[in-house]
């Protein structure tokens, strides 16, 4: 079976960004020839955003020539009624008997619940225990894996509370070969386990466009042909890029010049976050911190600039110092790496800093 994993769209009425790029993975679901789409949970960003955009969904989820299985997230966890219809493609798993089922895949859904990690294992097993092994066995999912490293800044705006957690050691002894799970919206991320007879993948997809600022760089969906290991791919929605730049005084360039050559080779569709750090010489370049502040605020005008986190600081009246200048052509003429050279370099600088307060 082919099918395509995403999760955590968030969509909201007034947000055009994240309706097309639903959109987008209708179109990619098309072009992929997939059998099925899998929306594992926050579709929507909360239960009035179901309310208001059904309508536009049901014709959007209508015609695509495959199916849309849906589970409810934390966001969206009362905007499947049994009497609702997004659409003739749609299916909603609403309890843990339903399932969708195909000549070589079965595919069961834990709609969120608010429970805790010990009540969520008796659940699993009993999932599980109904399944058997002839097919290719999906469990779609949304809550937090303990076992990794993730924040509670990875599940975009959360709070500190647990969100329907599970672990890895659950599912080695049951029978799915795949947790396509959603909640974690930072990036793609798969985690293979043993279990009885073989691998299983756990994929978390990332959101499939940027919901907060947190969430950086090019946003990718989930491509799986059961049997095969899941598959990332691109996708060409709205997405945050955080790009950060250190300023060398020893370099030649021009400042100025070194934040524009980033800037402009942004992707067109990103929104940037933009941090300039670093140091720089402002009797050397001619540029001091009032005037590369100008500058900023210029290139803001012309680029998709959403956020300017100004740190850089001019260390001019250090670097022009004749005790520095010394140093540095003592430094320059020693039998060191380059590597050696800058980190002694630094020392210095950071040396002569404290002295000046
Ligand atoms: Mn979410």
């Amino acid at each position: 079976m082919k099918l395509l994993h995403t999760a955590d769209i968030h969509l909201r009425e007034e947000n055009e960004e994240r309706w097309d790029a639903l959109c987008g993975i209708i179109e990619l679901g098309k072009k992929e020839s997939i059998e099925a789409m899998i929306i594992s949970g926050d579709l929507f960003d909360a239960d009035i955003d179901a309310l208001k955009l059904k309508g536009a969904m049901r014709e959007l989820f209508t015609n695509v020539g495959y199916d849309i299985i849906i589970i409810p997230g934390n966001h969206d966890a009362k905007s499947y009624d049994d009497r609702a219809f997004f659409g003739a493609s749609v299916k909603v798993l609403r309890s843990l008997e339903d399932r969708y089922e195909t000549d070589d895949a079965v595919i069961s859904g834990l709609p969120f619940k608010n429970i805790k990690e010990q009540e969520i294992y008796p659940i699993l097993r009993n999932i599980s225990d109904n399944l058997n092994g002839t097919k290719s066995n999906i469990l779609m999912y949304h809550g937090e894996l303990l076992d990794s490293y993730y924040s509670a800044h990875d599940f975009g705006n959360e709070g500190g509370s647990r969100y329907m957690p599970v672990r890895l050691d659950f599912f080695a002894e049951l029978q799915f070969d795949y947790i396509l799970a959603g909640h974690f919206h930072t990036n793609f991320s798969t985690i293979e386990f043993g279990k009885s007879g073989g691998t299983g993948y756990f994929v978390f997809p990332g959101s499939p466009v940027s919901v907060t600022k947190r969430e950086t760089g090019k946003r990718k969906v989930n491509l799986l042909k059961t049997g095969g290991p899941p598959r990332e791919l691109f996708i060409d929605s709205f997405f945050y890029e955080a790009i950060n730049i250190k300023l060398d005084p020893f370099i030649e360039m021009d400042p100025v010049a070194a934040v524009k050559r980033r800037v402009d080779a942004a992707d067109r569709k990103a929104e940037i976050i933009l941090t300039v750090e670093g140091y720089l010489n402002s009797i050397k370049h001619g540029i001091d911190e009032t005037k590369l502040n100008e500058e900023l605020e210029l290139l803001r005008q012309n680029n998709n600039i959403e956020e300017i986190n100004f740190k850089a600081v001019d260390l001019s009246r250090i670097l022009e110092d004749d005790i520095f200048k010394a140093f540095d052509a003592k430094l320059k003429a020693a039998n060191f790496s380059s590597h050696e050279k800058t980190a002694v370099k630094e020392y210095f600088l950071k040396a002569m800093m404290e002295s000046l307060s």
